[in-house]
């Protein structure tokens, strides 16, 4: 998202920061993408029972704060890279949900053209340069856009999303090493919903905080409630001024929850009805940041209702399109999944 800024008002002075630092327009414009994110990952599983999406498809309904959030500061040049989760990552960083959803119906419209579906996604032109199925894959990609980056001085800021499951992985510590000791452009998001697949993070990580493993790597290590929106954007953007000081890297720890299951074969045996229920009724992502958008003043209950309707404009609209776009000819279908051909 653009990351224009607003003069503080007076009447603002008391709100979090965020509230004080974009306009009222801009923030409406979260709440729809917000709602847009989980619009999309709810048609989509529609889609998927009715068997018009094959494969698989991991939703992060209920993490859509943290997405909103770390994007708020990016303007169109910034990067990211993202994971098999990571439907929300591409529609905050500016993606249409028409192109997403052609993706994943194969057909030619979609972002690969048919070819990636959910797990690989990249929109290079708004700067997603992919979704991963590789759990920590795009960690160590997001160092060498940030290396790029330096050495070309792009100025562009570099963010990495990944789970708790990937930060116990050779490559998550191989890689804020490296960018630490080149001072890189980047941020790295570890988005943590408590669960690896079934795993719970307890049993699988040696720390409490994953943020506490800056400490290793000489880098700021931040804490955020991943569910409320002000939060995370308000970090996101100290780390985006550190990262265009060239100051270097830091380790944002982004705690959410998934409502849904790992992926759509998941039971969800490892988790009560209560913890899932609990979150779905009094932490979620986007009934948080409406109700502090009404109590400082910026939506009331028809601004909802015209932004719900709108969104669910947009869906249905993407849903025809990608139904109605033609599927890739039986004789192409190795086109375009190589980078080379011979
Ligand atoms: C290198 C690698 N190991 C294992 C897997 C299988 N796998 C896919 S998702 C996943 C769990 C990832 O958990 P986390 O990083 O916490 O992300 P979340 O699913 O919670 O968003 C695993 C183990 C994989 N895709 N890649
Ligand atoms: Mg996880």
């Amino acid at each position: 998202m653009a990351g224009a800024s607003k003069a503080v008002t007076d009447s603002r002075a008391n709100l979090p920061f965020v509230y004080r630092q974009y306009s009222a327009e801009r923030l409406r414009e979260v709440l729809y993408k917000m709602y847009l994110i989980r619009r999309f990952e709810e048609g989509a599983e529609e889609c998927y029972t009715r068997g018009l999406i094959h494969g698989t498809m991991h939703l992060s309904i209920g993490q859509e704060a943290s997405a909103m959030g770390v994007c708020m500061p990016l303007s169109e040049d910034d990067q990211i890279t993202s994971t098999h989760r990571g439907h929300g990552h591409c529609i905050a960083k500016g993606a249409e949900v028409k192109r997403m959803f052609a993706e994943f119906f194969g057909k030619t419209s979609g972002y690969c053209k048919g070819r990636g579906g959910s797990m690989h996604i990249a929109d290079v032109a708004k700067g997603n340069l992919g979704a991963n199925g590789i759990v920590g894959g795009g960690i160590p990609i997001a160092v060498g856009a940030g290396l790029s980056s330096k050495m070309m001085k792009t100025g562009k800021v570099v963010v990495s999303f990944f789970g708790d499951g990937a930060n116990n992985e050779g490559a998550f510590h191989e890689a804020l090493n490296m960018a630490a000791i080149w001072k890189l452009p980047v941020i790295f998001v570890c988005e943590n919903n408590g669960y690896g697949m079934s795993t719970s993070t307890a049993r699988s990580t040696a720390v409490k905080n994953i943020a506490e493993r800056a400490a290793a790597y000489s880098m700021p290590g931040v804490i955020v409630d991943g569910n409320i929106f002000s939060e995370v954007a308000e970090a996101s953007h100290q780390a985006v001024a550190r990262a265009r000081a060239g100051e270097g890297p830091t380790l944002i720890e982004s705690k959410t929850y998934r409502h849904r299951g790992h992926s759509k074969s998941d039971r969800n045996r490892y988790r009560t009805k209560e913890e899932i229920e609990d979150w779905m009724s009094n932490r979620d992502p986007i009934t948080l940041f409406e109700s502090e958008l009404r109590e400082f003043g910026f939506i009331d209950d028809k601004g909802i209702e015209a932004i719900r309707g709108a969104v669910s404009q947009e869906i249905a609209d993407g849903i025809e399109f990608a139904k109605a776009s033609p599927s890739p000819d039986v004789r192409d279908t190795g086109d375009y999944v190589y980078t080379e051909q011979a």
